[in-house]
């Protein structure tokens, strides 16, 4: 597989690549860019049969982003940013699809990526100072590469959690997950569907699933919260006012913890009026989206303040679903916040349509999947199609699906087998050459993706070039870094409401996984700057040979 253009290939012992980057979705490809314009062979291999990651695979019915179109996109082409007309305030997944692979054509990606091709294995060579990768193409013998650095661009939320229900497999409907929705169009006219789960997923296709289906059940564990995104068509006029200076509006966005900018909070929801505190609730529900919970400093960290978004988040329930028992229902009682919040479309209005139905599991638990639909205590519900809108192994899963094997031969899963251990959501003491890009221990999940991904790509492929700038060809985070660097996290994460519920946050969706908060949660500018001081001071923290 040597390949003459590159700059080892008189060496016999050169590796196949530089870098095997794992994953196209926007790490996978800016890593591509950014590693083949500073000199160096990589390749993306790619489970998928097309770019996109997350926008890829998720197609269900209503999937959009919740952060806003204009700040959820690359920011390190100028001329990118500035050619690309973005329609509506928050980007539906087709679109955000179609500027993936607008992005792919425009610097010329495709030769170096390689489809629907699963890393199944990446194990370390120590001897050699490389990985030696085993890639498992849908079509063709399996094959193994190596490559000096091997990069995880996995995603964040992309291992789809299906939950072990007895019966599931007996199921005679079509059966989906909203992380791995078909490529063809699902058409629910005239069809009984039941949905299980009311996570951001869920939230975003009950409202469109219901108008097309002729029945539609709702299965609910545990109620969320949900603001509307007054969602509408972008103003030209708006968009000109933002590309006349985008920098600026990126260059605040990394002042601003989740590194999208929104109206700052006020300091705190306990020292403002009742009257007052309401006004501010009220205007950030009519601006729509994840502002909300940036209304005052404190809802996450003091319960009683929290509790007094809560309530206004209960009391629109309330208002606007009009049979009490479902309203009571759908209110949630946990902290606002602590799972993430969900953004939507109608979703609580959906439930005042004849044609929906919700059951909360906790009061009629489901038995089993039967052949003809979800028997729960008490009756069985028909079904023709089932969607499961149950999430995801976060952060870990599509890490742990692969068989990576470190010094000595010690797998990830084992040296995770507690939860994560990484140095700044980077790097795992134990895996030399490994990165890992928007990986536990990161602000990722807590932020606005797209920045975090290029402020990720960038330290990376920096940290590569500067390598290859003292000769060095190895380097693996230090032990001690790392325990400093999860006792950090973790010392942030407990002075959080956040790390208090039973969220994918903390691995609690998925059945037998570690309870571990796993995002860093100091906020973007923080991160950015510890990491910038590390590169500065020679990689502090970090083994070079
Ligand atoms: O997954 P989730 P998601 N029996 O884990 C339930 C991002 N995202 O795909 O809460 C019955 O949030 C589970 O119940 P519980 C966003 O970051 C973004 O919806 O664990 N129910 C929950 O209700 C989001 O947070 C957008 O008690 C079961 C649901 O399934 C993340 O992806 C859009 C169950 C899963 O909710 C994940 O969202 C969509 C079981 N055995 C997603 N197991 C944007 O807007 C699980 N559940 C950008």
């Amino acid at each position: 597989m040597n390949d003459p253009a590159h700059a080892d290939a008189a060496d016999p012992e050169a590796p196949d690549f530089d870098t095997l980057i794992v994953g196209a979705g926007f790490a996978g490809m800016y890593l591509l860019h950014r590693l083949r314009g500073a000199g160096f062979r990589a390749r993306v291999c790619e489970a998928g049969g097309g770019v996109g990651g997350t926008w890829y695979w998720n197609r269900y019915p209503g999937a959009r982003c919740d952060v806003e179109s204009l700040s959820y996109s690359y920011q390190f082409d100028e001329a990118l940013q500035q050619e690309w007309q973005w329609t509506e305030r928050y980007a539906v997944q087709p679109e955000i699809l179609r500027y993936a692979n607008h992005v792919a054509d425009r610097f010329g990606l495709w030769p170096d990526m390689q489809f629907d091709t699963r890393v199944a294995a990446a194990h370390w060579d120590d001897a050699a100072g490389l990985w030696r990768i085993r890639l498992e193409p849908e079509d063709g013998a399996p094959e193994t590469v190596t490559a000096r650095f091997c990069i995880m661009a996995t995603g964040c939320l992309s291992a789809a959690n299906l939950p072990d229900i007895p019966g599931r497999d007996s199921f005679g409907g079509a059966t989906y997950h909203t992380g791995r929705w078909p490529h063809e169009e699902v058409d629910f006219s005239g069809l009984r569907v039941a949905v299980i789960g009311t996570g951001s997923s869920a939230i975003q296709s009950i409202p469109v699933i219901a108008k097309q289906a002729a029945q539609l059940t709702v299965f609910q564990r545990t109620a969320n919260y949900s603001v509307p995104a007054q969602n509408r068509p972008l103003d030209p006029a708006e968009i000109a006012a933002v590309k006349a200076d985008y920098r600026g509006l990126r260059e605040e966005a990394k002042t601003r913890f989740g590194c999208f900018v929104v109206d700052l909070p006020r300091p705190s929801a306990l020292a403002d009026s009742p009257e007052q505190r309401v006004a501010e609730f009220e205007r950030r529900w009519q601006t729509g989206g994840l502002t909300f919970m940036a209304s005052y400093e404190d809802l996450l960290y003091d319960p009683a303040a929290n509790d007094t978004a809560a309530d206004f988040v209960r009391a629109k329930i309330r208002e606007t679903v009009r049979d009490p028992e479902t309203a009571r229902r759908l209110m949630p009682t946990n902290v606002i916040g602590c799972k993430r919040l969900c953004v939507d479309t109608g979703y609580f209005e959906t439930y005042n349509r004849p044609n929906v139905r919700l059951i909360d599991i906790n009061e009629q638990p489901i038995r089993a999947i039967t052949e003809s639909g979800v028997a729960v205590e008490g009756e069985e519900i028909e079904a023709d199609a089932i969607v499961f809108a149950t999430g995801f192994d976060a952060m870990t899963g599509s890490l742990k699906r692969i068989d990576i094997r470190g010094r000595g031969g010690l797998p990830l899963r084992e040296a995770w087998e507690a939860g994560p251990r990484t140095y700044l959501g980077l790097a795992v003491n134990g895996f030399p050459n490994l990165f890992t890009i928007t990986g536990p221990g990161s602000p990722s999940v807590l932020t606005n993706m797209m920045p975090s991904i290029e402020q990720h790509v960038e330290w990376v492929s920096d940290c590569i070039a500067a390598l290859r700038g003292r000769s060095a060809t190895v380097i693996e985070a230090e032990r001690a870094a790392q325990d400093d660097w999860v006792g950090h996290v973790n010392d942030l994460a407990d002075a959080s409401l956040r790390s208090t519920c039973s969220s994918w946050y903390i691995g609690a969706n998925v059945p037998g996984k570690p309870r571990v908060f796993m995002p860093y949660i100091g906020g973007y500018p923080a991160y950015a700057a510890r990491c910038a001081e590390i590169a500065a001071a020679g990689y502090e923290g970090f083994a070079i040979r």
